[in-house]
């Protein structure tokens, strides 16, 4: 019987490749950022003890308007680079796709009403979130993955749908791995609070510029932590829609409110990595561990 082993809050700032200047990236940095990327060190750390075979994400970066669709094609090689910073991400990827696991997520999911769809175009650009969420996760590229659309139903409809939404997806995607023999990891890649500055300095790892937005963004960011570390997750799920409202958050991709709910909602704690802030966007490294039920 296959099983979700690890489910992570992994947010995807191309500062943070441009920081660790991996051979795929163009651009070369001195610095930056470090509290997240050694945050993604220790979780690192934490997955080298647990034996997965897939890692399944969920992108707020690969945006869909009718139903969610899911990367159907076992491999993808290209040239990502970011629209917003060209300066920071141009990134070479090569990866493979756990296509059988992708098509047992999608048809549970149409199964428990959703609309879905396998993305079968093999000249498809990969969205950025993903990627970069699973290089911080696994730099090696030495698991397959599953990519999820984020269907944008936050804004075509309201945050209550999207919550319907990604409780469903949530729920399909735990009982098709359960009904497969995968181990796998879930990534959520999304900031928490999401308001950022709209200049960035000179020179853009100049760790002097850097901080949170505002200091309203911030409480979000610790209120979100800190019932995430104590497995307050059903009040988190709760609180989504305010919090997406207030915090401008990139909840609104769903990703979070789909992780909990695969995880069957979690009573115990997620263990924080790593918080940071980039170009004033709040952003957590944590982890939720169902073997060892949490350790906060
Ligand atoms: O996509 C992003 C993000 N989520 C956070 C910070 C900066 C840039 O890009
Ligand atoms: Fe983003």
């Amino acid at each position: 019987m296959g099983q979700i082993v690890y489910g992570a809050l992994a947010p995807h700032p191309p500062h943070l490749i441009y920081a660790d200047n991996p051979p795929q990236n163009e651009p070369r940095a001195e610095c930056g950022w470090e509290t997240l990327r050694w945050g993604y060190e220790r979780m690192r750390k934490a997955l080298a003890d647990i034996d997965y075979d897939t890692i399944v994400v969920l992108s707020p970066h690969w945006q869909t308007y009718v139903g969610t669709h899911f990367l159907g094609v076992p491999h993808f090689q290209g040239l990502s680079v970011d629209p917003i910073f060209p300066n920071l991400f141009r990134y070479h990827y090569d990866l493979r796709v756990d296509v059988p696991l992708a098509e047992a997520l999608c048809a549970h999911a149409s199964e428990a009403g959703l609309v879905t769809r396998m993305m079968r175009n093999p000249d498809f650009r990969v969205d950025y979130g993903t990627i970069i969420s699973c290089h911080l996760t696994e730099p090696g590229w030495r698991k397959p993955i599953v990519s999820i659309s984020s269907q944008r139903s936050a804004a075509y409809y309201s945050l209550e749908v999207m919550q319907e939404h990604m409780v469903a997806l949530g729920k399909a995607t735990r009982a098709a791995i359960e009904a497969s023999d995968r181990r796998v990891v879930l990534l959520a890649s999304e900031s928490l609070s999401h308001r950022h500055f709209v200049a960035e300095p000179d020179v853009p790892e100049d760790m002097s510029a850097e901080h949170i937005t505002n200091h309203h963004q911030y409480l979000w960011d610790m209120k979100l932590i800190e019932m995430l570390r104590s497995g307050r997750c059903q009040e988190v799920i709760d609180l989504m829609p305010e919090f997406t409202e207030q915090a401008v958050s990139e909840a609104d991709s769903g990703a979070l409110t789909w992780l909990l709910a695969a995880l069957d909602v979690p009573t115990y704690g997620a263990e924080l990595f790593g918080y940071g802030t980039v170009i004033g966007t709040g952003n957590a490294v944590m982890g939720f561990d169902p073997a060892k039920g949490g350790a906060a």
